[in-house]
Parts: structure tokens; C-alpha cells; sequence
């Protein structure tokens, strides 16, 4: 697979940013986000994660080495270990990062809302059949098709870990069929007539790609044999269109923020997005084709 092209060169010009964007669907960026808010929440989570028993004891949890068998989103052992990942406040500190903000600014003006509902994933390094599906954001998402969702693994992640593939240019092809998929969101795109090149690079600690809701995606298996890959994703759009209620609860809908919030140390985040006079809308139900369309 080819690199993804990187965007540093064009940091500061916002309008070369919003070309190179509308070119490709996407923004690579390296060395972009505050390292050590990366390895904040990284340590966080590994250390829930260490004492669910998903990652190995004995030594430091955030090496991640795991010779658990995997878990998936929508087993019953998934939910309560998610839901104290859904907690920590470093987690959801992080998709403040002032120079993510400064890219979401570039690419969608002065009026910038974080979707509350925050993504942490864990991959398996032994569970290759639930890879990430090639997919699309938007059905998932919906509210407007002008959202980002910047994709960061918390910490290294070289080529055998796997990582993110974006097929370029595939958002100027609107929103496409979907068929049912084993993997996160559980819904594949047929993204197979509309061309374009896969692409994707290793990423080091605080490289950061963002991607438009219509650009096709998927996760890369990770090869790794004995470590957690984790990352998370996070999306911003402008706080006048309208936003879809389910991504204004906390992800996967079975906390309140104020179970999320109890024991932070700061309130400077919490609740941020209610300085906004939004429209919140309902999801349209995706409908799966047919596996012969
Ligand atoms: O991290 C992954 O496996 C894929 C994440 C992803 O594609 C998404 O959340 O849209």
C-alpha cells in the first residue's frame, strides 16, 4: 500500500489544507498531537484495561502485550471494562488538543463542535476477522456529511500493528450501499466500482490523520501476535449543522455524563458543547443491500 501524503508543509495555510482535503479526503499529519497527552490516555486506558485482565500483568501496562483471547464491542464482557474507559478524563481531554483544533478550524471555520460521543478502540492482535470493515463514517454518524473524524493510535503503531486505510479521493462518490460485516460498526461499503488507491503509513506517537465522513475507510489487521493496538477516534463538525442526538451521549449510550464526569479533576471540558444553541436530529435507519449488488 502507498503512504499516505503528509500535510505538515501546509500547516499553517488553512486554504491549501482545505485543497489538499478536498483532493484527497484526508489529512496526515506527523509529530501533530501533544505527545504526552497521547501517553496520558494511553496509560489510563491500558491501566483499566491491565486490570480487567486484557492486557498481561507484570509489567508496565502500557507496553499493552496481551495473550487474552479477544473481546469485541456487543459481547456482554465488553461493555462494563468500556464503560470505565468511558470515564477517564484523559481520554476525552485529548480530542481537545489545541493543534487538532487548529486543524478542525481550518477545515470547517470558527464554529467547531467535538462530538461529545468519544471512540476508544482495542484490537486484538488475534481476532483478524473482525478487522474494521471498509466503511463510511456518515452512515454511522449522519446529522451532516461536513464532519472530520481525526483517527490517532495512542502511541507508536508500526505497519504489523496495522493501523488505518483510506481509499483517496473515495468522498467524492456521495454515500454508498452497505452490507452487513463482521467488525467495528458491523456495516462493509461497496466501494469496489468507484476506484481510487488504498493507502495508509505507520504512525508514531502524535501523527494524527483526519478523514471526511464520505471517504471510505477500514481498520488494518493487527499482525503484532501479542499486543493491544489502541486508538481512538474523534469528530468535529460545525455546531450550525445539524448533529445527530445519539453522538450527544456518551459512545455506545449507557452512561450518563455525569457518571462519565464523577471523580475528574477539571470541569474546564465537561458539557462543552452546550455553549452551542444546537439542531440535534434523529438517525435515519441504514438499510443493508443485498451481498450481489
Ligand atoms: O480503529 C479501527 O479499527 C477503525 C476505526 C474506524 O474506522 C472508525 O471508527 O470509523
Amino acid at each position: 500500500m502507498k503512504p499516505f501524503v503528509e500535510s505538515n508543509g501546509l500547516s499553517n495555510d488553512g486554504e491549501a489544507l482545505r485543497r489538499r482535503a478536498d483532493r484527497d479526503g484526508y489529512l496526515f499529519l506527523r509529530n501533530w498531537v501533544d505527545k504526552e497527552a497521547v501517553l496520558a490516555a494511553r496509560r489510563d486506558i491500558a491501566g483499566v484495561l491491565q486490570d480487567a485482565g486484557w492486557i498481561d500483568g507484570g509489567m508496565e501496562p502500557e507496553e499493552a502485550m496481551t495473550s487474552h483471547p479477544p473481546h469485541v464491542s456487543g459481547e456482554p464482557e465488553f461493555s462494563p471494562v468500556y464503560d470505565r474507559v468511558q470515564r477517564i478524563e484523559s481520554f476525552h481531554t485529548l480530542a481537545h488538543d489545541e493543534k487538532i483544533m487548529a486543524v478542525t478550524g481550518h477545515l470547517l471555520g470558527d464554529d467547531v463542535l467535538l462530538q461529545p460521543s468519544n471512540i476508544a478502540r482495542f484490537v486484538f492482535p488475534t481476532n483478524l476477522e473482525q478487522t474494521t470493515p471498509a466503511h463510511q463514517d456518515f452512515v454511522h454518524i449522519q446529522g451532516t456529511p461536513d464532519v472530520w473524524t481525526a483517527w490517532l493510535p495512542l502511541g507508536d503503531c508500526p505497519r504489523l500493528m496495522g493501523g488505518l486505510g483510506v481509499l483517496t479521493g473515495s468522498h467524492k462518490f456521495g454515500v454508498l450501499p452497505v452490507s452487513r460485516s463482521l467488525g467495528a460498526g458491523g456495516l462493509r461499503a461497496h466501494f469496489e466500482k468507484i476506484g481510487g488507491e488504498w493507502v495508509s503509513s505507520p504512525f508514531d506517537n502524535g501523527d494524527i490523520l483526519f478523514f471526511h465522513s464520505h471517504t471510505v475507510h477500514r481498520g488494518l489487521p493487527n499482525l503484532s501476535g501479542n499486543r493491544l493496538r489502541l486508538s481512538v477516534d474523534f469528530r468535529y463538525q460545525r455546531a450550525s449543522d445539524p448533529v445527530m442526538e445519539k453522538v450527544l451521549t456518551p459512545h455506545q449510550g449507557r452512561l450518563s455524563w455525569s457518571e462519565v464526569y464523577r471523580g475528574w479533576k477539571s470541569d474546564r471540558y465537561q458539557y462543552h458543547w452546550k455553549r452551542f444553541d444546537l439542531t440535534p436530529v434523529e438517525k435515519v435507519p441504514v438499510e443493508p443491500v443485498d451481498e450481489a449488488v
